[in-house]
């Protein structure tokens, strides 16, 4: 929603803002980003550091919890204890976490776009009721299990297979890289049935469900990552997603998660920007400060650039979800371009560091790091100039 108070006049060229982007959010916009930020400068921020090098958050069962009472998990959907807030919201939401870690961010993709979204959207009555409210609170986590060993960015493949045997269904196989996966009290798993992909609300209490943590990861550190192994999951026949046929159900939910990408790589880069501006200014070399000289000027200016036009394509598609008229191609445009320029400038502010630059005092070399991730997850940066490419020729040069 535009802002409908009057604008003032801007006063001064705002670094922080070069291109005024402000006026365009309505102040409750505003609002719910200057909440996240705080919260997400008092309880992130400061012990990040120290989650990333350990391989694991504190407490995420705690952060889960703030994250539901900030009215972050499921925040687009409605009814069911969630906000049902704005797409462009969510965005800012998204950037705010990433901008502390994009460990945190992906906790609530993981949870909101992906395994609530799963079930509010083609879930029953039941499963929604049971799940989706205590989802929204934090008090259950959840993942989202697509992704196979041999099997990541041609999920039609999958070999995970869910059988008939009597009135249950028995789930074998299994799933790789799964966010949120040993912490989950509910997985979200896509699984071949005789009837092609369906989708299976799996709570990882039962016999034969186990998650193992990848360990030696150098990438979303703060974030937990695991290994399914589905063992002749026995579960009743309710258990299917009733609305979710073929691949596109997963692919929707997927659309969703992009989006909120679109948004919050460009958090890590805010962060990286700020840290090498600051660095500019008071690292001196040659008798000046670093930032007195055109080429790390150069540099700074690439990259607020980059930046800025990156917020204005992430706030022209959340307008376009709120409005209903964002297609999967325009997702793809956006993850695409946000997801590489972010990590070029956390590239480009590591080097204005210098050797600080790869010190984990500083954030910048933990997001750049991060960013490795987020450019392969949600559909590698090929992916999406495939997608494109596809919608551009109308060729399909994926097999
Ligand atoms: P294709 O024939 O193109 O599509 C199959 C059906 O799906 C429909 N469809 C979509 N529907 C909704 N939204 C979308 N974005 C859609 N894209 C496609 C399509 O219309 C078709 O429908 P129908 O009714 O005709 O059957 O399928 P394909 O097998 O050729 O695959 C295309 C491709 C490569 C683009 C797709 O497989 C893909 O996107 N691969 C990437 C896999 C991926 O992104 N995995 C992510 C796993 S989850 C994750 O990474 C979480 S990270 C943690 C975090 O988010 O923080
Ligand atoms: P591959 O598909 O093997 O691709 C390897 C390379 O080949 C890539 O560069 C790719 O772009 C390229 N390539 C493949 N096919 C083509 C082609 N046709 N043309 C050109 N190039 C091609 N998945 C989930 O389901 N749930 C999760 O919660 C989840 N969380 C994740 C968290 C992390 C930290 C990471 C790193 C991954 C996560 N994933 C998750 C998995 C992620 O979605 C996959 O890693 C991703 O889809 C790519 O699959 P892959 O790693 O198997 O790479």
């Amino acid at each position: 929603m535009p802002n409908d108070q009057p604008s003032p006049p801007p006063v001064a060229f705002d670094p922080a803002d070069p291109l005024g982007l402000d006026e365009l959010l309505a102040p409750d916009d505003l609002a719910m980003r200057d909440t996240v930020r705080r919260w997400a400068a008092e309880r992130v921020t400061p012990r990040v550091a120290e989650w990333f090098e350990r391989g694991a958050p504190d407490d995420p069962r705690g952060l889960a919890r703030e994250l539901g009472a900030l009215g972050a998990l499921g925040m687009t959907l409605d009814g069911y204890g969630c906000a049902g807030a704005s797409a462009v919201q969510y965005g800012l939401v998204c950037l705010e976490l990433e901008a502390a870690d994009s460990g945190i961010r992906s906790l609530v993709s993981v949870q909101g776009s992906l395994a609530m979204y799963a079930i509010h959207r083609f879930g029953s009555e039941e499963q929604r009721r049971r799940w989706l409210p205590r989802m929204a609170t934090g008090e259950a986590i959840g993942c989202f299990a697509l992704t196979e060993p041999d099997h990541g960015s041609d999920p039609a493949g999958m070999r995970t297979r869910a059988e008939w045997d009597g009135d249950d269904w028995v789930l074998t196989g299994r799933k790789m890289w799964i966010t949120n996966g040993s912490l989950a009290e509910v997985a979200v798993v896509w699984a071949r049935t005789e009837d092609g992909i369906q989708g299976f609300v799996v709570p990882t209490d039962r016999p034969g469900f186990t998650a193992h943590d990848i360990r030696h990861k150098a990438s979303l550190r703060a974030s937990v990552t695991s290994e399914l192994v589905l063992d002749g999951v026995r579960l009743p026949a309710d258990a299917a997603l009733p609305g979710a046929r073929g691949l596109r159900a997963p692919l929707g939910c997927l659309a969703h998660a992009r989006y909120g990408i679109v948004w919050g790589a460009l958090g890590a880069a805010r962060s990286c920007v700020e840290t090498a501006l600051e660095y500019a200014r008071t690292r001196e070399q040659f008798g000046r400060p670093i930032g007195g000289f055109q080429l790390t000027q150069a540099k700074l200016a690439d990259m607020v650039l980059e930046l800025h036009k990156g917020l204005l394509l992430a706030l022209h598609l959340g307008r376009r979800m709120d409005a209903g008229r964002l297609l999967p191609e325009q997702v793809s445009f956006g993850k695409l371009n946000n997801v590489r320029e972010a990590l070029a400038i956390c590239r480009e502010a590591r080097t204005i560091l210098g050797a600080n630059g790869i010190s984990l005092e500083y954030p910048v070399m933990r997001h750049m790091a991060n960013l490795e991730s987020v450019l392969t997850y949600e559909g590698t940066s090929e992916m999406h100039q495939l997608i494109l490419g596809k919608a551009l020729t109308d060729l399909d040069a994926f097999r």
